[in-house]
């Protein structure tokens, strides 16, 4: 696959650069930046990108814009594989975007559609590598590499493994309209399945047994002897 890098040292966010670079009919491309002074999460939330993070969009067309929950598993696959190899880390995905390590977060992932007369998708990837501390609102919830193993990371080895793993699940199985390998690899990183689980829907909340993972990538949840089909949203898992 070949693919172009466009490395910056500051943005606003790499989804917008990537949102913009895609105005111009561009494709395969992985905007990086150093620092991001609005990075953003789920519903506009915000993301903490200070130095020391790898922060990158990637910039694709593919060739169907469906299920796209399928390439957020994609990146957490290719991220979790990245860790385990550079940090010997065990690190576990957690439905539906995190990765993280003994509950503590420390990627998330973005993915977005641009959709017009042609179909575009951004995958944003944020992973803490070598930043030493975080925000207050974050201090107990997220973790970074370095915090975890206490030695820096070559950041930009664990992306470039990032992004082979990425385009080969991406191009063999997303491409090639095989959701049930990606799926299948996926659960092998997952923990969520078979834990105690309460789901914030726009519905409230629902609490349950995760039970499994549909073939669109949403998360099934048994409550009270029924089995429930939660498409999006946040869910809390105690470790
Ligand atoms: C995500 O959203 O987890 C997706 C984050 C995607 C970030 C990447 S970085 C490259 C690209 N450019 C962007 O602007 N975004 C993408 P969500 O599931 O909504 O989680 C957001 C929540 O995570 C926040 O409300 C905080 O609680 C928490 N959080 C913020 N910054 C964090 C950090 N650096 N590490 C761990 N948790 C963080």
């Amino acid at each position: 696959m070949n693919y172009k890098i466009y490395h910056f040292k500051s943005l606003t966010s790499t989804q917008d650069k990537a949102k913009e670079l895609s105005k111009k009919r561009l494709s395969n491309i992985i905007v990086v930046a150093d620092v991001q002074t609005k990075g953003h999460g789920r519903l506009k939330r915000k993301w903490h990108s200070g130095k020391g993070g790898l922060w990158m969009s990637i910039l694709l067309k593919p060739i169907k814009t469906e299920s796209l929950q399928l390439l957020t598993f994609a990146a957490s696959i290719a991220v979790v594989r990245s860790i385990r190899k550079n940090a010997g880390l065990k690190a576990n995905i957690k439905w539906p975007n995190d990765v993280h390590c003994n509950g503590k977060k420390l990627c998330g992932i973005l993915t977005e559609g641009i959709f017009g007369i042609d179909n575009y998708v951004i995958v944003g990837i944020g992973l803490n590598a070598n930043q030493k501390s975080f925000p207050n609102d974050i201090r107990s919830t997220a973790a970074s590499l370095r915090g975890i193993r206490h030695r820096l990371f070559d950041i930009g080895k664990i992306r470039n493994d990032i992004i082979i793993s990425f385009f080969d699940i991406y191009e063999n199985y997303y491409n090639k309209n095989k959701p049930n390998k990606i799926i299948k690899i996926w659960r092998g990183y997952c923990d969520t399945i078979g834990k105690d689980v309460t789901a914030a829907t726009r519905r409230g909340k629902i609490s349950g047994k995760a039970t499994g993972i549909s073939k669109d990538g949403s998360l099934m949840v048994k409550s009270k002897n029924k089995t429930i089909k939660i498409i999006e949203g946040d869910i809390s898992i105690r470790y």
